[in-house]
């Protein structure tokens, strides 16, 4: 039926981007955070993996050994929990799948605590951390990281609200039981999930009321 000469069909225009409740896309990538912006010494810098090790070993890896492993691509959107969506964020990075083969936990595990710069923390699931588009990032639109957006290396968690994505990460805490990280011990939701839209930690209340003098925004 001629069918061979049909032209191949026109690329499919891009479906229109679906937010997560309440959530509005903002233009360009606002910088967002508590605290200062911690400056990059390569000399002095190291990511660790500690706490509930398979065989209770510390790891540990230079700049140079981080840069040294396989990396990969992942476009996604960043969504903090006060509303904002910053979109196509193209993240080159290390799966932690990755890492979590190459420092295996404990039997036991269920959780882990990203640790940054300054004591910053964020726990996170196990399954979340493992989820395949969770990466410890370098580099974002093909440009290594600026130092107000995570540099050397961030946790990006696409599926979580922002304040799981820990920028300027330091080191990886497996956990055997749950324990709040910063924003979390702060009235935030512990899990964070932006697509059930649970950002703080009341709405998971029966008769869910906002907390009178919750301690800061994210
Ligand atoms: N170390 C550290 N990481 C952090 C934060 C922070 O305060 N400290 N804020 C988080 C929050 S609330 C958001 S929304 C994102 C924002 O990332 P961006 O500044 O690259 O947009 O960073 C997250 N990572
Ligand atoms: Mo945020």
């Amino acid at each position: 039926m001629g069918s061979d000469h049909l032209a191949p069909p026109p690329p499919r225009p891009r479906a229109p981007r679906q937010l997560p409740p309440g959530q509005q896309g903002v233009a360009g990538w606002p910088v967002s955070h508590y605290g200062p912006v911690p400056r990059f010494r390569p000399e002095r810098w190291d990511l660790k993996i500690f706490g509930a090790t398979a065989e209770d070993v510390t790891h540990s890896w230079s700049w140079d050994e981080i840069t040294a492993l396989p990396r990969t691509t992942v476009v996604a959107d960043l969504h903090c929990a006060q509303g904002t969506t910053s979109t196509d964020h193209e993240w080159f990075g290390i799966p932690a799948a990755t890492l979590l083969r190459l420092a295996p936990p404990a039997a036991g595990v269920t959780h882990v605590m990203a640790w940054a710069e300054y004591g910053y923390s964020a726990n996170l699931r196990l399954s979340d951390f493992t989820a395949p588009t969770t990466l410890l990032a370098t580099h974002r639109g093909g440009e290594p990281l600026t130092a107000e957006h995570g540099s050397p290396l961030r946790l990006v968690v696409p599926h979580l609200y922002g304040y799981k994505s820990a920028k300027w990460l330091r080191g990886i805490e497996y956990l055997t039981a749950d324990r709040p990280g910063f924003w979390e011990e702060r009235g935030y939701h512990n899990v964070g999930d932006v697509w059930t839209g649970k950002r703080y930690s009341y709405q998971d209340e029966d008769h869910a009321a906002p907390p009178g003098g919750r301690g800061g925004t994210t």
